[in-house]
Protein backbone atom coordinates (compact mmCIF):
# COMPACT_ATOMS: atom_id res chain seq x y z
CA UNK A 1 0.00 0.00 0.00
CA UNK A 2 2.74 2.73 0.21
CA UNK A 3 3.98 1.95 -3.29
CA UNK A 4 0.44 3.16 -3.66
CA UNK A 5 0.83 6.03 -1.54
CA UNK A 6 3.80 7.08 -3.31
CA UNK A 7 2.01 6.39 -6.40
CA UNK A 8 -0.55 8.85 -5.72
CA UNK A 9 2.23 11.37 -5.18
CA UNK A 10 0.73 11.69 -1.26
CA UNK A 11 4.57 9.79 -0.03
CA UNK A 12 5.79 13.19 1.68
CA UNK A 13 2.42 12.83 3.45
CA UNK A 14 3.19 9.34 4.51
CA UNK A 15 6.57 10.49 5.76
CA UNK A 16 5.28 13.47 7.94
CA UNK A 17 2.75 11.23 9.09
CA UNK A 18 5.67 8.44 10.44
CA UNK A 19 7.72 11.51 11.39
CA UNK A 20 4.89 12.83 13.54
CA UNK A 21 5.13 16.30 11.82
CA UNK A 22 1.89 17.81 11.54
CA UNK A 23 -0.15 18.15 8.08
CA UNK A 24 -0.71 21.53 7.03
CA UNK A 25 -3.82 23.18 5.16
CA UNK A 26 -2.30 22.34 1.80
CA UNK A 27 -1.65 18.46 2.55
CA UNK A 28 -5.01 18.69 4.56
CA UNK A 29 -6.87 19.77 0.76
CA UNK A 30 -4.54 16.65 -1.25
CA UNK A 31 -6.07 14.23 1.08
CA UNK A 32 -9.30 15.59 -0.37
CA UNK A 33 -8.34 15.42 -3.44
CA UNK A 34 -6.96 11.95 -3.68
CA UNK A 35 -9.09 9.84 -6.24
CA UNK A 36 -7.81 6.73 -4.37
CA UNK A 37 -10.11 6.17 -0.97
CA UNK A 38 -8.78 2.86 0.07
CA UNK A 39 -4.88 4.24 0.15
CA UNK A 40 -6.97 6.99 2.36
CA UNK A 41 -8.22 4.94 4.64
CA UNK A 42 -5.26 3.29 4.96
CA UNK A 43 -3.43 6.25 6.30
CA UNK A 44 -5.82 7.15 8.41
CA UNK A 45 -6.23 3.51 9.96
CA UNK A 46 -2.44 3.57 10.66
CA UNK A 47 -3.28 6.37 12.66
CA UNK A 48 -6.18 5.00 14.68
CA UNK A 49 -4.81 2.08 15.22
CA UNK A 50 -1.63 3.98 16.53
CA UNK A 51 -3.30 5.29 18.90
CA UNK A 52 -6.30 2.87 19.94
CA UNK A 53 -5.50 -0.03 18.49
CA UNK A 54 -8.96 -2.36 17.57
CA UNK A 55 -10.72 -0.76 20.25
CA UNK A 56 -13.98 1.01 19.22
CA UNK A 57 -15.66 2.97 21.91
CA UNK A 58 -19.12 3.63 22.88
CA UNK A 59 -21.36 4.55 25.48
CA UNK A 60 -24.53 3.91 27.41
CA UNK A 61 -26.56 7.20 26.74
CA UNK A 62 -29.62 9.25 25.96
CA UNK A 63 -30.38 12.06 23.88
CA UNK A 64 -33.09 14.91 25.03
CA UNK A 65 -34.15 18.00 23.20
CA UNK A 66 -36.11 19.35 25.70
CA UNK A 67 -37.62 22.31 23.05
CA UNK A 68 -37.75 23.10 18.92
CA UNK A 69 -38.34 26.53 19.71
CA UNK A 70 -35.50 28.45 18.26
CA UNK A 71 -35.09 32.00 16.86
CA UNK A 72 -31.88 31.11 15.30
CA UNK A 73 -32.85 30.43 11.18
CA UNK A 74 -30.31 27.57 10.05
CA UNK A 75 -30.58 26.80 6.39
CA UNK A 76 -29.96 23.54 7.20
CA UNK A 77 -32.26 22.64 10.25
CA UNK A 78 -35.61 20.65 9.97
CA UNK A 79 -35.51 20.58 13.78
CA UNK A 80 -36.37 24.09 14.76
CA UNK A 81 -39.78 25.95 15.15
CA UNK A 82 -39.44 29.65 15.10
CA UNK A 83 -42.36 30.31 18.33
CA UNK A 84 -43.97 28.93 20.43
CA UNK A 85 -47.51 27.96 19.20
CA UNK A 86 -46.23 27.26 15.47
CA UNK A 87 -47.49 23.92 14.32
CA UNK A 88 -44.88 20.94 15.35
CA UNK A 89 -43.30 23.29 18.12
CA UNK A 90 -42.82 22.24 21.54
CA UNK A 91 -41.47 22.66 25.03
CA UNK A 92 -40.98 20.07 27.77
CA UNK A 93 -42.42 21.16 31.43
CA UNK A 94 -39.16 19.95 33.76
CA UNK A 95 -40.75 17.12 34.81
CA UNK A 96 -41.50 15.58 31.39
CA UNK A 97 -37.62 16.29 30.95
CA UNK A 98 -36.77 14.57 34.00
CA UNK A 99 -39.29 11.99 33.77
CA UNK A 100 -37.28 10.59 30.56
CA UNK A 101 -34.74 9.84 33.15
CA UNK A 102 -36.73 8.04 35.80
CA UNK A 103 -38.47 6.25 32.48
CA UNK A 104 -34.99 4.49 31.92
CA UNK A 105 -34.38 3.75 36.20
CA UNK A 106 -33.51 0.30 34.70
CA UNK A 107 -30.65 1.16 32.39
CA UNK A 108 -26.86 1.85 33.46
CA UNK A 109 -27.10 4.68 31.75
CA UNK A 110 -24.01 7.04 32.47
CA UNK A 111 -24.50 10.30 30.41
CA UNK A 112 -27.42 12.43 29.26
CA UNK A 113 -26.87 14.80 26.12
CA UNK A 114 -29.31 17.62 26.08
CA UNK A 115 -29.61 19.94 23.03
CA UNK A 116 -32.41 22.48 22.87
CA UNK A 117 -33.38 25.27 20.68
CA UNK A 118 -32.63 28.78 21.20
CA UNK A 119 -35.79 29.46 22.94
CA UNK A 120 -36.56 33.53 23.72
CA UNK A 121 -38.96 33.32 26.21
CA UNK A 122 -37.77 30.42 29.18
CA UNK A 123 -36.23 31.68 32.10
CA UNK A 124 -32.54 30.80 32.90
CA UNK A 125 -33.87 28.64 35.83
CA UNK A 126 -34.95 26.35 34.07
CA UNK A 127 -31.96 25.05 32.08
CA UNK A 128 -30.17 24.95 35.76
CA UNK A 129 -33.26 23.75 37.57
CA UNK A 130 -33.46 21.01 34.79
CA UNK A 131 -29.86 19.98 35.55
CA UNK A 132 -30.26 19.88 39.73
CA UNK A 133 -33.41 17.64 38.92
CA UNK A 134 -31.30 15.03 36.69
CA UNK A 135 -28.24 14.72 39.52
CA UNK A 136 -31.32 14.42 41.85
CA UNK A 137 -32.59 11.39 40.11
CA UNK A 138 -29.19 10.19 39.14
CA UNK A 139 -26.34 11.84 41.14
CA UNK A 140 -23.91 9.90 39.20
CA UNK A 141 -24.96 10.52 36.05
CA UNK A 142 -23.15 12.31 33.47
CA UNK A 143 -24.46 15.85 32.24
CA UNK A 144 -23.40 16.57 28.35
CA UNK A 145 -25.48 19.96 27.64
CA UNK A 146 -25.95 22.84 25.48
CA UNK A 147 -23.56 23.58 22.91
CA UNK A 148 -22.08 26.56 22.64
CA UNK A 149 -24.37 28.34 20.67
CA UNK A 150 -26.82 28.18 23.37
CA UNK A 151 -24.17 29.16 25.93
CA UNK A 152 -23.80 32.44 24.00
CA UNK A 153 -27.67 32.21 23.38
CA UNK A 154 -28.47 32.33 27.41
CA UNK A 155 -25.37 34.84 27.78
CA UNK A 156 -27.09 37.52 25.32
CA UNK A 157 -30.29 36.83 26.56
CA UNK A 158 -30.08 37.24 30.61
CA UNK A 159 -27.64 40.03 30.37
CA UNK A 160 -24.26 37.38 31.54
CA UNK A 161 -21.00 36.93 30.06
CA UNK A 162 -20.41 33.69 28.65
CA UNK A 163 -17.67 32.29 31.24
CA UNK A 164 -20.65 33.31 34.19
CA UNK A 165 -23.17 31.48 32.23
CA UNK A 166 -20.79 28.94 32.37
CA UNK A 167 -19.89 28.55 35.96
CA UNK A 168 -23.85 28.55 37.05
CA UNK A 169 -24.32 25.90 34.79
CA UNK A 170 -21.58 24.03 36.43
CA UNK A 171 -22.59 24.73 39.78
CA UNK A 172 -26.06 23.33 38.78
CA UNK A 173 -24.76 20.15 37.61
CA UNK A 174 -23.19 20.64 33.86
CA UNK A 175 -20.33 18.22 33.34
CA UNK A 176 -19.13 18.81 29.53
CA UNK A 177 -20.33 20.63 26.65
CA UNK A 178 -21.15 18.46 23.11
CA UNK A 179 -19.96 19.50 20.00
CA UNK A 180 -22.95 21.09 18.43
CA UNK A 181 -23.49 24.17 16.50
CA UNK A 182 -19.92 24.62 14.97
CA UNK A 183 -20.79 23.93 11.57
CA UNK A 184 -18.70 25.01 9.32
CA UNK A 185 -16.34 27.92 11.15
CA UNK A 186 -15.23 29.67 8.14
CA UNK A 187 -16.93 33.04 7.75
CA UNK A 188 -18.20 32.82 4.40
CA UNK A 189 -20.10 29.83 5.28
CA UNK A 190 -21.78 30.81 8.65
CA UNK A 191 -22.64 34.35 6.59
CA UNK A 192 -24.88 31.87 4.08
CA UNK A 193 -26.37 28.96 6.30
CA UNK A 194 -26.38 30.25 10.06
CA UNK A 195 -25.82 34.08 10.24
CA UNK A 196 -28.30 34.90 13.29
CA UNK A 197 -26.46 33.08 15.82
CA UNK A 198 -22.92 32.85 17.17
CA UNK A 199 -19.74 32.84 15.16
CA UNK A 200 -16.88 30.60 14.98
CA UNK A 201 -14.38 32.64 17.65
CA UNK A 202 -17.12 32.65 20.25
CA UNK A 203 -18.17 29.45 19.73
CA UNK A 204 -14.28 28.64 20.19
CA UNK A 205 -13.79 30.87 22.94
CA UNK A 206 -16.43 29.01 24.70
CA UNK A 207 -15.12 25.93 24.35
CA UNK A 208 -11.72 27.50 25.28
CA UNK A 209 -13.49 28.82 28.97
CA UNK A 210 -15.35 25.88 29.58
CA UNK A 211 -11.90 23.68 29.28
CA UNK A 212 -10.43 26.43 31.72
CA UNK A 213 -12.88 25.80 34.16
CA UNK A 214 -11.96 22.36 33.76
CA UNK A 215 -14.85 20.63 31.71
CA UNK A 216 -14.25 18.85 28.01
CA UNK A 217 -16.35 18.97 25.00
CA UNK A 218 -16.20 17.98 21.76
CA UNK A 219 -16.23 19.51 17.83
CA UNK A 220 -18.49 18.54 15.81
CA UNK A 221 -18.42 19.55 11.79
CA UNK A 222 -21.37 19.90 9.34
CA UNK A 223 -20.22 18.86 5.81
CA UNK A 224 -22.08 18.03 2.78
CA UNK A 225 -23.61 21.08 1.70
CA UNK A 226 -21.68 24.43 0.04
CA UNK A 227 -18.46 23.95 2.03
CA UNK A 228 -15.17 23.65 0.18
CA UNK A 229 -12.27 21.26 0.69
CA UNK A 230 -10.12 24.38 1.98
CA UNK A 231 -12.88 25.18 4.49
CA UNK A 232 -13.10 21.60 5.54
CA UNK A 233 -9.39 21.62 6.34
CA UNK A 234 -9.35 25.30 7.82
CA UNK A 235 -12.31 24.05 10.21
CA UNK A 236 -9.87 21.69 11.05
CA UNK A 237 -6.75 23.37 11.96
CA UNK A 238 -9.06 25.43 14.13
CA UNK A 239 -10.05 22.72 16.00
CA UNK A 240 -6.76 21.80 16.54
CA UNK A 241 -5.05 25.28 17.54
CA UNK A 242 -7.68 25.63 20.40
CA UNK A 243 -6.81 21.49 21.13
CA UNK A 244 -3.01 22.81 21.27
CA UNK A 245 -3.96 26.02 23.69
CA UNK A 246 -5.52 23.66 25.98
CA UNK A 247 -6.13 19.99 25.24
CA UNK A 248 -9.78 19.71 26.30
CA UNK A 249 -11.49 18.22 23.23
CA UNK A 250 -12.24 14.55 23.55
CA UNK A 251 -13.96 13.61 20.04
CA UNK A 252 -14.30 15.32 16.49
CA UNK A 253 -17.22 14.48 15.10
CA UNK A 254 -18.11 14.69 11.34
CA UNK A 255 -21.77 15.00 10.58
CA UNK A 256 -23.09 14.47 7.42
CA UNK A 257 -25.46 16.97 6.06
CA UNK A 258 -29.28 15.31 6.15
CA UNK A 259 -31.66 17.92 3.03
CA UNK A 260 -35.20 16.52 4.24
CA UNK A 261 -37.93 19.27 5.33
CA UNK A 262 -34.97 22.14 5.10
CA UNK A 263 -34.00 24.87 3.00
CA UNK A 264 -31.39 23.26 1.21
CA UNK A 265 -33.23 20.31 0.62
CA UNK A 266 -32.46 21.16 -3.10
CA UNK A 267 -28.69 19.84 -2.10
CA UNK A 268 -27.87 15.83 -3.10
CA UNK A 269 -26.92 14.53 0.86
CA UNK A 270 -23.32 13.27 0.64
CA UNK A 271 -22.20 10.22 -0.41
CA UNK A 272 -20.94 6.99 1.62
CA UNK A 273 -17.37 7.30 0.23
CA UNK A 274 -17.28 11.46 0.98
CA UNK A 275 -18.54 10.30 4.77
CA UNK A 276 -15.50 7.85 4.52
CA UNK A 277 -12.96 10.63 3.27
CA UNK A 278 -14.14 13.26 5.41
CA UNK A 279 -13.41 10.40 8.53
CA UNK A 280 -10.37 9.88 7.55
CA UNK A 281 -9.13 13.11 6.54
CA UNK A 282 -10.32 14.14 9.74
CA UNK A 283 -8.00 11.51 11.47
CA UNK A 284 -5.03 12.36 9.65
CA UNK A 285 -5.20 16.32 10.15
CA UNK A 286 -6.50 16.22 13.51
CA UNK A 287 -3.46 15.13 15.08
CA UNK A 288 -4.21 16.33 18.76
CA UNK A 289 -7.84 15.18 19.45
CA UNK A 290 -7.94 11.47 20.64
CA UNK A 291 -11.06 10.56 19.15
CA UNK A 292 -13.04 10.98 15.72
CA UNK A 293 -16.71 9.92 16.50
CA UNK A 294 -18.69 9.00 13.80
CA UNK A 295 -22.37 9.35 14.90
CA UNK A 296 -24.18 6.41 13.24
CA UNK A 297 -27.52 7.79 13.24
CA UNK A 298 -26.11 10.17 10.88
CA UNK A 299 -23.99 7.97 8.67
CA UNK A 300 -26.31 5.26 9.40
CA UNK A 301 -25.04 1.78 10.73
CA UNK A 302 -23.42 0.33 7.70
CA UNK A 303 -20.96 3.15 6.99
CA UNK A 304 -19.87 3.74 10.30
CA UNK A 305 -18.77 0.19 10.30
CA UNK A 306 -16.78 1.08 7.58
CA UNK A 307 -15.60 3.68 8.85
CA UNK A 308 -13.56 1.83 11.84
CA UNK A 309 -11.31 1.33 8.86
CA UNK A 310 -11.03 4.84 8.25
CA UNK A 311 -9.93 6.27 11.10
CA UNK A 312 -13.19 5.93 13.75
CA UNK A 313 -12.55 4.84 16.94
CA UNK A 314 -15.69 5.84 18.66
CA UNK A 315 -20.05 5.46 17.38
CA UNK A 316 -21.63 7.74 20.33
CA UNK A 317 -24.18 5.25 21.94
CA UNK A 318 -27.58 4.13 22.22
CA UNK A 319 -29.08 7.57 21.87
CA UNK A 320 -32.10 5.81 22.48
CA UNK A 321 -34.37 8.91 21.31
CA UNK A 322 -33.01 11.33 18.25
CA UNK A 323 -34.97 14.26 16.76
CA UNK A 324 -32.36 16.94 14.84
CA UNK A 325 -31.63 14.00 12.01
CA UNK A 326 -35.10 11.74 11.75
CA UNK A 327 -36.64 14.95 11.21
CA UNK A 328 -33.93 16.15 9.05
CA UNK A 329 -35.07 12.57 7.11
CA UNK A 330 -32.58 10.25 8.26
CA UNK A 331 -34.07 6.56 7.96
CA UNK A 332 -31.60 4.93 11.02
CA UNK A 333 -33.00 3.76 14.15
CA UNK A 334 -33.18 6.03 16.81
CA UNK A 335 -32.06 3.65 19.52
CA UNK A 336 -29.69 0.80 19.65
CA UNK A 337 -29.15 -1.42 22.46
CA UNK A 338 -25.38 -2.02 23.73
CA UNK A 339 -25.93 -5.67 23.00
CA UNK A 340 -26.56 -4.51 19.18
CA UNK A 341 -23.62 -2.05 19.26
CA UNK A 342 -21.02 -4.35 20.82
CA UNK A 343 -22.08 -7.13 17.87
CA UNK A 344 -21.96 -4.53 15.14
CA UNK A 345 -18.45 -3.68 16.25
CA UNK A 346 -17.48 -6.72 16.69
CA UNK A 347 -18.51 -8.00 12.86
CA UNK A 348 -16.64 -4.95 11.57
CA UNK A 349 -13.49 -6.69 13.19
CA UNK A 350 -13.05 -4.10 15.90
CA UNK A 351 -13.07 -4.68 19.62
CA UNK A 352 -16.26 -2.95 21.43
CA UNK A 353 -15.71 -0.49 24.73
CA UNK A 354 -18.16 0.86 26.76
CA UNK A 355 -16.90 3.83 28.07
CA UNK A 356 -18.52 7.14 29.74
CA UNK A 357 -17.72 10.63 28.59
CA UNK A 358 -14.35 10.82 29.87
CA UNK A 359 -13.59 7.37 28.14
CA UNK A 360 -13.24 5.75 31.43
CA UNK A 361 -13.78 1.92 30.72
CA UNK A 362 -16.78 0.81 31.94
CA UNK A 363 -17.27 -2.95 30.08
CA UNK A 364 -13.64 -3.92 28.26
CA UNK A 365 -13.67 -5.40 24.90
CA UNK A 366 -13.01 -9.16 27.01
CA UNK A 367 -16.77 -9.08 28.17
CA UNK A 368 -19.01 -11.85 26.69
CA UNK A 369 -21.56 -10.31 23.97
CA UNK A 370 -25.05 -10.31 24.63
CA UNK A 371 -27.48 -11.58 22.07
CA UNK A 372 -28.60 -7.85 20.13
CA UNK A 373 -31.87 -7.27 21.77
CA UNK A 374 -34.41 -4.53 20.40
CA UNK A 375 -35.64 -3.27 23.40
CA UNK A 376 -33.08 -2.18 27.12
O1 LIG B 1 -25.23 21.50 15.59
C1 LIG B 1 -28.67 20.04 12.33
C2 LIG B 1 -26.38 19.28 13.10
C3 LIG B 1 -25.91 19.19 15.30
C4 LIG B 1 -28.80 18.97 10.47
O2 LIG B 1 -20.92 16.20 21.02
C5 LIG B 1 -27.61 18.64 11.09
O3 LIG B 1 -21.00 14.05 21.25
C6 LIG B 1 -27.08 17.25 9.37
O4 LIG B 1 -23.92 18.26 17.58
N1 LIG B 1 -28.20 17.54 8.70
C7 LIG B 1 -26.40 18.63 16.62
N2 LIG B 1 -26.75 17.79 10.56
C8 LIG B 1 -25.87 17.22 16.84
C9 LIG B 1 -24.51 17.23 17.47
C10 LIG B 1 -23.87 16.02 17.99
C11 LIG B 1 -24.21 14.78 17.50
C12 LIG B 1 -23.58 13.65 18.03
C13 LIG B 1 -22.67 13.76 19.04
C14 LIG B 1 -22.34 15.00 19.55
C15 LIG B 1 -21.36 15.11 20.67
C16 LIG B 1 -22.92 16.15 19.01
O5 LIG B 1 -26.64 18.57 14.27
C17 LIG B 1 -26.13 20.65 15.00
C18 LIG B 1 -25.93 20.66 13.49
O6 LIG B 1 -24.58 20.76 13.18
N3 LIG B 1 -27.55 19.33 12.22
N4 LIG B 1 -29.47 19.83 11.26
C19 LIG B 1 -29.09 18.39 9.18
N5 LIG B 1 -30.20 18.70 8.50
Amino acid sequence: MRQRVDALGLGDIADKLDARERLSLEDGVRLFECPDLLALGWLANREREKRHGGRTYYNFNIRLEATNVCVASCLFCSFARLKPGDPGSYTMSLEQTWDKLRERAHQPLTEIHVVNGLHPDLPFEYYTEMLRGFKQIRPGIHLKCFTAVEIAFFADLYGMSDEQVLRELQAAGLDSLPGGGAEIFAERVRRKICHDKCGSDRYLDIHRTAHRLGMRSNVTMLYGHIETKEERVDHMLRARALQDETGGFQAFIPLAFHPDNNQMRKLPAPSATETLRVHAVSRLVLDNIPHVKAFWIATGVEVAQLALWFGVDDLDGTVQEEKIYHMAGARTPEAMTTSAIRRLIRVAGREPVERDTLYNVVIGPDAPDEAPALVQ
